[in-house]
């Protein structure tokens, strides 16, 4: 970090001593990770430059936003629409969760057997070392699954919080539950900014968003290239930056480092050669700083060529209609496009397991690692699916469920190898 943003730490009201140790860990560890990749685009310059300022110059940011009277509101899912936020001249990041921190503090809150993200989203904020958490001016919670949904009601009393109630089937119904509690969630957005949304500004919102989402879009689909252009690191490195950058400039960023990936594409230049086995990975989303399964798959000889994921394909898959004349059908567009989110909370889910094999295909993936969390039980349970559906379709499978910690690395390392061996060509 450049700057020394100590001050600005401690007007927030962070834990210094504790917010120091988990900075020189995660320098370490995106050094390890990201760094000692060889042959990375150019373009993840930048990435790096944002990772290395992610609790310094964006916080500065959000906190000069907020001096100009905009306001930060923060969520875990991708069922929160950030067009609303943009529409009222807000500003919407995601939250931290990808790291074994303040698990101490939040099992005096939760039961040890809750997954890994929840209890990283409460020790974060609960060990005061989150500066997102404590720059926003609301957090936005989710009717989802279980353990976020009860664990929101402890919250609730510690934070200035929000929950949205969510649909769990795919019926008439559920499409209209979504579009009142989407249409109650633009009020009290207008509330809390006093600003009005109009037809222009939610159009403005779904026009940035749909950018953003078409960048990404296009640095994915160049990975089914071989060789691929990008490394997965980098892959979900973009995807997960998509959370908390300013959604204009990462949009320029990502369209830069698309331009190269083409680039790189026609001039069959790749992070591997193109006889590496190619992998999708599948399951829970991957929160910054969680990189052990990327990691562990592209250290053991095989590169990842996409991310079935809410930190991944969930969060860019289509695209939201800026047509219409009033407020009213621009949110029914909204509902359109999220209704169609594939998350394992939806039962059934049987897009989610179509969505699996067509990636795979579409990707040229060798084998598909699923990935989830301890305790996750939606998509743990419908792991056993998606196995039936990739064994019909002949594409080999690897079921992982972890944690944060490090204590299975040597597990992971000798079932990844074999994994990987099994599928070479
Ligand atoms: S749309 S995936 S972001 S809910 S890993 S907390 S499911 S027990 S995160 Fe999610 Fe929205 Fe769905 Fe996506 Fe629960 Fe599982 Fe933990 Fe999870």
């Amino acid at each position: 970090m450049g700057e020394d943003w100590k001050p600005m730490w401690k007007e927030l009201g962070l834990d210094l001593k504790a917010h120091d140790e988990l900075l020189s860990v995660l320098v370490k560890f995106y050094n390890d990770i990201f760094m000692s990749q060889k042959d990375r685009p150019q373009g993840m310059v930048y990435f790096d430059f944002v990772m290395s300022e992610v609790h310094g110059l964006r916080i500065k940011e959000l906190l000069d936003a907020k001096a100009q009277g905009r306001k930060v509101i923060a969520t875990f899912c991708v069922y929160i629409p950030e067009e609303i936020a943009l529409a009222a001249d807000a500003v919407q990041v995601g939250l931290c969760g990808g790291a074994e921190i303040g698990f101490n503090v939040a099992e005096k809150y939760l039961p040890r057997n809750t997954c890994s993200l929840i209890k990283s989203f409460f020790g974060f904020s609960q060990a005061k070392i989150c500066p997102y958490f404590e720059a926003s001016d609301i957090v936005v919670g989710e009717n989802t699954c279980d353990g976020k949904k009860k664990a929101y009601e402890i919250f609730k009393d510690l934070r200035n919080l929000y929950v949205m109630d969510l649909p769990n089937m795919k019926h008439d119904l559920g499409r209209e539950l979504l579009k009142n509690e989407y249409l109650k969630y633009l009020q009290m957005i207008e509330k809390l900014t006093g600003k009005k949304i109009t037809v222009e500004s939610l159009k403005k919102g779904i026009q940035i968003s749909n950018e953003k989402r078409k960048a990404i879009s296009r640095v994915m689909d160049l990975r089914k290239y071989n060789p691929t252009p990008i490394s997965g690191k980098d892959g979900l490195l973009i995807n997960q930056v998509a959370f908390y950058d300013d959604p204009i400039r990462f949009t320029a960023s990502v369209n830069k480092i698309a331009d190269e990936c083409e680039k790189r594409v026609k001039e069959h230049h790749g992070v591997a050669s193109k006889e590496t086995p190619r992998i999708l990975v599948s399951g829970c989303p991957m929160a910054v700083p969680n990189w052990k399964v990327p990691h562990v798959i592209e250290t053991n000889g095989a590169v990842i060529v996409g991310e079935e994921s809410c930190v991944g394909m969930r969060n860019i898959r289509n695209l939201v209609s800026d047509k219409g004349n009033t407020v009213d059908q621009l949110v029914d567009n909204l509902v359109d496009r999220y209704f169609k989110i594939d998350c394992a909370v939806f039962t059934p889910n049987k897009d989610r397991l179509d969505h699996i094999a067509q990636m795979a295909k579409d990707l040229k993936a060798d084998g598909v690692v699923h990935y989830t969390l301890q305790f996750c039980t939606p998509y743990n349970m419908e792991s056993h699916l998606v196995e039936n559906t990739l064994s019909k379709a002949g594409i080999p499978l690897l079921k992982i469920e972890t944690d944060y910690s490090m204590e299975d690395m040597g597990q992971l390392n000798t079932r990844v190898q074999a994994f990987v061996e099994m599928i070479k060509k």
